[in-house]
């Protein structure tokens, strides 16, 4: 049986192409996919080995932890912190920098990652996923590295990627030089070359936004989910259809694959809770957002660009909307005529 292409070797060859490189990143990502793998296997074996349930305990957010979050992020800070790659790291379960235990080499890399996206999804077998992204640490920086370190805009991200622990498991990533998805063979315990050049249709007819709080939206995107919702005897002139899986990177992975819109826009309940938006910008918009473009789609905030977006702290909260470039080009001007 020929293996493929595993996504070691696929990220081998790129840096190859690339020249000059001294195979840091390409461990470092090495230890992400084996982090990934890990998190894979314990969502997958679920109740039978008791990680289902709530831990009792709250992030910086406010949010009751799932026992999976705990573990998810244990299993990427330990993959994570002893190889010498990364200087320092940030997570969503985690309030501050995570700085690595003193007998470990510091790398020149910064790591964040939302652990388990949708990790509410756990207890009904639904989807979830890890989210990550790398930026360099600043030239000049000495000592261990500080938040202010981590708060580059996403144009900095050197490389996004998120894996998906769906009905199979699938990463997808980019290192700035297009989109490229692999499924893990469980037989052999890789991720292989599937999805090679992943591109976001231009045109599209799904859209995903949790429509329960439609009575809180700004009229731009209400125009644009009414003009949906109105179909084929509305101004679009055809149908349109919704899906919300309730874990932004497998809605997001159906808009890669199929093309559509994610939306997650701020809102008058956001707001009076003094939050631009829910998502995370570092460890959740961004790498989305760096993938959405590396695929030929778009990605704001409905008035700005959401990896041009300078982040004032680890874990910012901004409005999302991306996808299909037509579509979002469409929600932007909708955005423009309200100013
Ligand atoms: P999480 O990182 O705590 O799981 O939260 C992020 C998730 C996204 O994956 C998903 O799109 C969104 O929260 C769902 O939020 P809501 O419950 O408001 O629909
Ligand atoms: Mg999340």
């Amino acid at each position: 049986m020929p293996i493929g292409t595993t996504i070691t070797e696929f990220i081998i060859e790129e840096q190859r192409h690339i020249g000059n490189v001294s195979g840091d990143f390409t461990a470092l990502i090495n230890d992400v996919v084996i982090a990934c793998k890990a998190i894979a296997s314990a969502v997958r074996y679920g109740s039978l080995v008791g990680v289902l349930g709530a831990a009792d305990t709250e992030n910086i957010q406010g949010e009751t932890q799932k026992k999976l979050d705990v573990i998810s992020n244990n299993l990427f800070i330990k993959r994570n912190e002893w190889a010498g790659h990364v200087a320092a790291m940030a997570s969503e379960e985690m309030t501050d920098v995570y700085h690595l235990p003193a007998q470990y080499p510091r790398g020149k890399y910064l790591l964040v990652f939302d652990p388990l996206d949708g990790s509410s999804n756990t207890d009904v077998n639904g989807a979830v996923g890890t989210i990550f992204s790398i930026m360099r640490r600043p030239e000049g920086t000495i000592g261990e590295p500080t938040e202010d370190d981590f708060l580059q805009s996403g144009d900095h991200q050197v490389c996004a990627g998120y894996a998906l622990y769906g009905p199979s498991s699938m990463m997808v990533l980019t290192t700035g030089h297009g989109v490229n998805g692999f499924t893990l063979d469980q037989r052999i315990g890789e991720f292989i070359l599937t999805n090679p050049d992943m591109k976001i249709p231009a045109d599209a007819q799904d859209f995903s936004i949790n429509a329960s709080y439609m009575r809180f939206w700004d009229p731009p995107v209400r125009r644009y989910i009414d003009e949906c919702l109105a179909g084929k005897e509305g101004p679009r002139g055809r149908d349109f259809n919704m899906r919300w899986a309730g874990a932004m990177i497998a809605d997001v992975h159906r808009v890669l694959c199929q093309g559509g819109v994610f939306l997650y826009p701020t809102d008058r309940k956001l707001r009076a809770k003094h939050q631009e938006g829910k998502l995370r910008l570092l460890y959740e918009a961004n790498p989305m957002s760096f993938i959405v473009e590396q695929a030929g789609g778009l990605a704001t905030t409905g008035e700005q660009r959401i990896m041009a977006l300078p982040p004032a702290n680890l874990h910012q909260r901004c409005p999302v909307i991306m996808g299909s470039r037509n579509e979002v080009e469409r929600i932007i001007s909708y955005h423009l005529d309200a100013q």
